[in-house]
């Protein structure tokens, strides 16, 4: 049993930030807690794994036309019933579903996530977890084209990682916190306040498979990492690839490093792997609200101005000394 009388709550934590976060006080928290309620429930049934008879496929294919794991719709169910039983959101959009789902018409908030990014690692018990995004309600009744907002809009962002520990990562455009859930106690606390990546790395992430397929300015930029103290950059580099985006941005905004998923020729009509909306706006928002720099290698990801809500888009994201070299190869 663990005591943590000397930690903050998450709901002290936005107590303490409304005097700089007005939105807190119409509703935001409330919008937070029910992300995290349902969070806790797919916390809880990843740990029960197996035992519950919730691992494997569902025989079925999602809007992205990938075949959809048991958990994938547990818990995308979990976010939804929690969403839509929260009044000040107006709307939701999910990786899972092919249109927005519209909730209170008086609702100020747009709710879109990821509800278990990185689902292929399941099966191997390898970390997985929830990414969020919360978009101001700008125009109603509530249609998609009303999420079509550039990530700059974003008012909160976060992801809840289900690793040995489930970590809620919150930012609310005043710097990222981290949050502990302790089980027994079903609460989250403040274990890591205001998280600085170093502007340098050595370390990179990428699918290195897929090198045959990039652009030359991406092979251009991992061969002189490849090269190591021998080439271009004068130092060795490392390398890791969790194939979850939450694992590695994690690791990102714990220690430095550079993740990429870029545009790949593999597939020349898709504009890479990674979505938009609910994956890339919001871990850009915490990377640079954390001094990173997020980028598709041509433009500022949070400029991007949205036409749809499963649109894919290039990622390279993370220190911001790597980012804006591999950016500028871009020409
Ligand atoms: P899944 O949710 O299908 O496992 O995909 C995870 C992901 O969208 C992202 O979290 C990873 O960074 C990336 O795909 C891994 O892609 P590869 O499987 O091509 O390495």
């Amino acid at each position: 049993m663990t005591t943590t009388p000397d930690l903050q709550t998450l709901s002290d934590f936005l107590d303490s930030q409304r005097p700089h976060v007005a939105e807190l006080d119409q509703g935001l928290d409330q919008v937070l807690t029910a992300v995290l309620a349902a969070s806790r429930q797919i916390s809880y049934d990843l740990q029960q794994g197996a035992l519950a008879g919730i691992l494997g496929s569902a025989d079925t294919d999602n809007v992205q036309g990938e075949v959809q794991k048991k958990l994938d719709i547990i818990a995308n169910d979990s976010l939804i019933d929690a969403l839509k039983r929260c009044e000040p959101v107006a709307g939701m959009a999910s990786e899972e579903n092919d249109d927005c789902i519209a909730n209170n018409p008086a609702g100020r908030y747009l709710v879109l996530f990821d509800p278990l990014d990185g689902s292929s690692n399941i099966d191997v018990n390898m970390s997985v977890g929830t990414i969020f995004s919360i978009l101001p309600v700008t125009q109603t009744p509530v249609t998609k084209e009303s999420f079509f907002q550039p990530g700059s809009r974003q008012i909160a962002a976060g992801y809840v990682l289900y690793g040995p520990a489930t970590l809620l990562v919150l930012t609310l455009g005043n710097g990222v916190n981290v949050f502990t859930l302790d089980r027994d106690q079903g609460e989250f606390y403040l274990t890591a306040s205001q998280l600085q990546i170093p502007a340098d790395t050595q370390e990179f992430a990428i699918n290195m498979s897929n090198q045959r397929h990039w652009e030359a300015p991406v092979q251009r930029y991992i061969s002189e990492c490849l090269a190591g103290k021998t080439g271009e950059r004068g130092k060795d580099f490392n390398m890791r690839w969790v194939a979850s985006m939450v694992g590695d941005v994690h690791r990102i905004l714990s220690r430095g490093g550079i993740f990429m998923y870029p545009y790949d020729l593999k597939d020349p009509k898709k504009a890479g792997r990674l979505r938009l909306m609910y994956e890339a706006n919001p871990m850009s928002f915490l990377i640079e609200q954390a001094g990173g720099q997020a980028t598709t290698g041509r433009q500022r990801i949070l400029d991007v101005q949205p036409n749809d809500l499963h649109q894919r888009i290039p990622v390279m994201l993370g220190s911001a000394v790597e980012v804006r070299l591999v950016t500028s190869y871009h020409g």
